[in-house]
C-alpha cells in the first residue's frame, strides 16, 4: 500500500524549501516506513541545495532522521513496527569495503545515497503522479514519512528509552563523523596532543570524543569566539582563534608538535598548516567539505622522515549498528553531552532552521516533524 506525506521539497538555492504532499512507493523486502518525528540538518543538505554535490534537483534530502516504524518488508530484520529507530547514510552491503565493515567507503555509495531512486533505479516516492528525486542517504527525512533500508536503520537501544528522538536523530551523520573520526579513524591515543580545526557539529563531536579517548591537550581552532567558549565546556582544554596566529600559539602549548590534527573547515592553506604542527608518527585526519580543484602540498622529507600520515576520513569510518549505539551510550553516561548544540525548530521553520545554521547563531539545527 502507497503511503501519503508530507516532504519538504529542495529545487535549489534561488528557491526556499517547500512542504508539499507525496506519495512513498511499495516497501521493498529490505526496506522499512518509518514515520519521521525529527530530522536533524547537516551542510551536505545545503549543499545539495547548492549543487555541489551530484544530486539531482528536486529532491527531498534530510539524512539525520528519527522516527517510528510502520511497516518492515518481508527481508527486515533490524527493527518492526512500533520499534523507535534512527536513520543514517546506506550502503550495499558486499562490496570489498562493506565486508570488511567500512560501508562509508562503500563502492556503490552513489546509487544507494545520491541517485534520486533506489540502488535498482526505481522511485521511492511520487508527487503528482510523477517521480520524485529522493531516497536522500536511504531515506530523505524532510518529510513526514520515509522510506529506510536493513543497513541504514539502527533500532535505539532499550537503555535509551527515555530519550526524545529529536535528540536523538542528529547522531547519524556529523556527530558520528566527528566522534568516529577520533575513536575509529584515526584511533586517537590517551596523553598524545590534538588541534581540531573548526568547530560545527564534526568538530566538536571530535571534542567530546577526544576527552572520551583521553587525548591532552585538546585544542580548539575557530575564527568564531562564543562557539570556541562552547568548545571548552565540551571538553576542549585550550581555544585559539584562528585569526590570532593559532599555529604560533600552538608551537608554544605543544614545542614537541601534535598527535593528531583534524581539519573540519575543507580549506586547504589550514589543513598545510595543520599538517606542519604534526609529531612524529602523527597524523592528520581529513574531513572538511574542500573545493574540487584544491590541491595540498606537503614536504616530503618531513611527511616520510617522520612517518606521518594524511588520512582522508567519510563518515569517522562509522559502521551504522554499534557505533551509533556505542555513542548513545556514552550520551547516556554523560560523556557525550551534544545536546548542548541542539536548537530544534518545527517542520514549518526549515527555511529558518537553515538560516540559523547558516548564519552559524546554531550548531545543530533540529526539525521536529512528528510527535512520539
Ligand atoms: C556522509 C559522507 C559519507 C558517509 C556518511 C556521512 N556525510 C554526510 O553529511
Ligand atoms: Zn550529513
Amino acid at each position: 500500500m502507497t503511503t501519503q506525506a508530507q516532504a519538504a521539497i529542495c529545487y535549489g538555492n534561488d528557491r526556499p524549501f517547500t512542504i508539499e504532499p507525496v506519495e512513498l512507493a511499495d516497501l521493498k523486502p529490505d526496506e522499512l516506513l518509518v514515520r519521521v518525528v525529527a530530522c536533524g540538518i547537516c551542510h551536505t543538505d545545503l549543499a545539495v541545495r547548492d549543487a555541489q554535490l551530484p544530486v539531482p534537483l528536486p529532491v527531498v534530502l534530510g539524512h539525520e532522521g528519527a522516527g517510528i516504524v510502520e511497516a518492515v518488508g518481508n527481508a527486515v530484520t533490524v527493527a518492526k513496527p512500533g520499534d523507535r529507530v534512527v536513520m543514517s547514510f546506506n550502503s550495499c552491503g558486499d562490496c570489498p569495503s562493506c565486508a570488511v565493515d567500512a560501508p562509508t567507503y562503500c563502492y556503490n555509495f552513489y546509487p544507494h545515497n545520491w541517485s534520486g531512486r533506489r540502488a535498482d533505479g526505481t522511485p521511492s516516492m511520487m508527487r503528482g503522479g510523477e517521480p520524485m528525486n529522493a531516497n536522500f542517504f536511504g531515506q530523505s527525512s524532510f518529510a513526514t514519512h520515509a522510506i529506510a533500508h536493513e543497513l541504514n536503520v539502527v533500532r535505539v537501544p532499550d537503555s535509551a528509552a527515555q530519550v526524545p528522538l529529536e535528540r536523538l536523530a542528529p547522531i547519524g551523520c556529523g556527530l558520528m563523523t566527528g566522534a568516529g573520526a577520533v575513536l575509529r579513524s584515526m584511533k586517537v591515543r590517551a596523553g598524545l596532543p590534538i588541534a581540531v580545526f573548526g568547530t560545527g557539529t564534526v568538530g566538536m563531536a571530535a571534542i567530546m570524543a577526544a576527552k572520551i579517548a583521553g587525548a591532552d591537550p585538546i585544542i580548539a581552532v575557530d575564527v568564531n569566539d562564543e562557539r570556541l567558549a562552547l568548545a571548552r565546556d565540551l571538553g576542549a582544554t585550550h581555544a585559539f582563534n584562528g585569526r590570532d596566529d593559532a599555529p604560533a600559539k600552538i608551537r608554544e602549548l605543544c614545542p614537541g608538535g601534535l598527535g593528531y590534527v583534524f581539519d573540519t573547515t575543507g580549506i586547504n592553506t589550514v589543513i598545510e598548516q595543520a599538517w606542519d604542527l604534526l609529531a612524529p608518527k602523527g597524523i592528520c585526519g581529513i574531513v572538511g567539505a574542500s573545493d574540487p580543484a584544491d590541491n595540498l602540498t606537503f614536504n616530503e622529507a618531513a611527511f616520510m622522515a617522520g612517518g606521518r600520515t594524511v588520512m582522508g576520513i567519510l563518515g569517522g569510518d562509522s559502521d551504522v549498528g554499534p557505533f551509533l549505539c556505542e555513542l548513545i551510550e556514552h550520551h547516556l553516561a554523560g560523556r557525550f553531552p551534544y545536546e548542548a548544540l541542539i536548537e530544534t525548530f518545527s517542520f514549518e521553520q526549515i527555511n529558518e532552521a537553515i538560516a540559523a545554521s547558516e548564519s552559524g547563531r546554531v550548531v545543530k539545527p533540529v526539525l521536529v516533524i512528528g510527535t512520539e
